[in-house]
């Protein structure tokens, strides 16, 4: 079953995993290469030992699809999941002049007074980013981030690429090819993004009708990211299947550095403790094509899920 699996990785890093420290100064238990596979013909992989906030996973996918790499558009679903990597940008800017904001992640997470300043300060750049368009387009972007790579990755002569709809053509006129490929890691605009691609390469491979996805994961939150991440690509095949009347097949999520924050244990330990109910169904309520839909259009039935686990993110 899907939480079987993801509890397997959970556990694995436990067991075998070694202790790192990291950039964003939290530590790690962390192993290197991992991979796990989820056949979308028995439900869709969204977790069910936690509540996985599927809103939030579809809105993100949705707008990658769309090239955007604004949170704006993200705000306007209240979803926060890009926040503090735009909201970096903005206070390590020469305009800014409010409060000292340095190595915010984790002083809001160690200093109740910092916490509460962080707070207001975070939610006056989230209303001008929703209210003051040109402030937005400045600091709302967080740069040539994986919406950007997929939908128009500049090449050297000025010329942009679509890869998305490049590989549905390719998916539906040479379905044999074994180049299927969409990659978000591109090394000349690495320092262009707020963060670099995590998800970063994946490949599509047809065969008698149906259609499989294999993701290359550089660097992997396994808490708080990869629940996000499986479902997320999990979508991505259901889309692209439809849109090359394919049959959705396997997903194949392949690691590198997968690692458990220090500050995450506890949450693990409780997701671990619990049992996984029946996996959920995706639908796509349109006959739209995947590039012109919107997060109304999907819809995910019989979710039944154990509550919420909350858990810091490392900044
Ligand atoms: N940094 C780190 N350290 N881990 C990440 O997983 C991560 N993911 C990013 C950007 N930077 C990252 C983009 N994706 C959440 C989930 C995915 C995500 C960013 C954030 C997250 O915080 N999820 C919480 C709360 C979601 C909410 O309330 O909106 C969760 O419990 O799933
Ligand atoms: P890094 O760039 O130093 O590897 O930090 C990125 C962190 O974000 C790392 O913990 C992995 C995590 N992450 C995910 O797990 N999934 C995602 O989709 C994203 C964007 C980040």
């Amino acid at each position: 079953h899907f939480d079987r699996a993801y509890h397997g990785l959970l556990e694995k890093i436990l067991n075998e995993g070694e202790y790192k420290d990291d950039r964003t100064g939290t530590g790690t238990y962390s192993i290197f290469g991992h991979q796990m596979r989820f056949d979308l013909r028995e439900g869709f992989p969204l977790l069910t030992t936690k509540k996985v906030l599927f809103k939030m996973l579809a809105t993100e996918l949705v707008w990658f699809i769309r090239g955007d790499t604004n949170i704006r558009f993200l705000l306007g679903y209240n979803n926060n999941i890009w926040n503090e990597w735009a909201f970096k940008k903005w206070v390590e800017s020469d305009e800014y002049e409010g409060p000292d904001m340095t190595d915010f992640g984790n002083r809001a997470q160690q200093d109740p007074s910092f916490n509460t300043v962080y707070k207001g300060e975070m939610e006056s750049f989230k209303k001008r980013i929703l209210e003051d368009d040109a402030f937005a387009e400045k600091y709302g972007d967080l740069g040539n981030v994986y919406g950007r790579q997929w939908r128009a990755w500049e090449g050297p002569d000025g010329a942009f690429t679509d890869q998305l709809k490049n590989v549905v053509h390719s998916i539906n006129n040479t379905p044999d090819s074994r180049r299927h490929i969409v990659t978000a890691w591109n090394p000349s605009e690495i320092d262009s993004m707020a963060l670099p691609p995590c998800h970063a390469f994946f490949q599509f491979y047809v065969n008698d009708g149906k259609l499989s996805l294999q993701l290359y994961q550089r660097s992997a939150d396994v808490f708080l990211g990869v629940p996000f991440n499986i479902a997320s690509y999990a979508l991505l095949l259901h889309l692209v299947a439809r849109e090359c009347n394919l049959e959705p097949a396997d997903f194949v999520h392949t690691f590198g550095d997968a690692h458990i924050y220090t500050n995450h244990l506890d949450a693990v330990k409780t997701q671990l403790s619990r049992e996984g109910y029946k996996a959920p169904e995706i639908r796509v309520n349109s006959d739209k094509s995947m590039f012109d839909l919107d997060y109304e259009d999907l819809e995910i039935v019989d979710y039944e899920c154990h509550p919420y686990i909350k858990a810091p993110i490392a900044v």
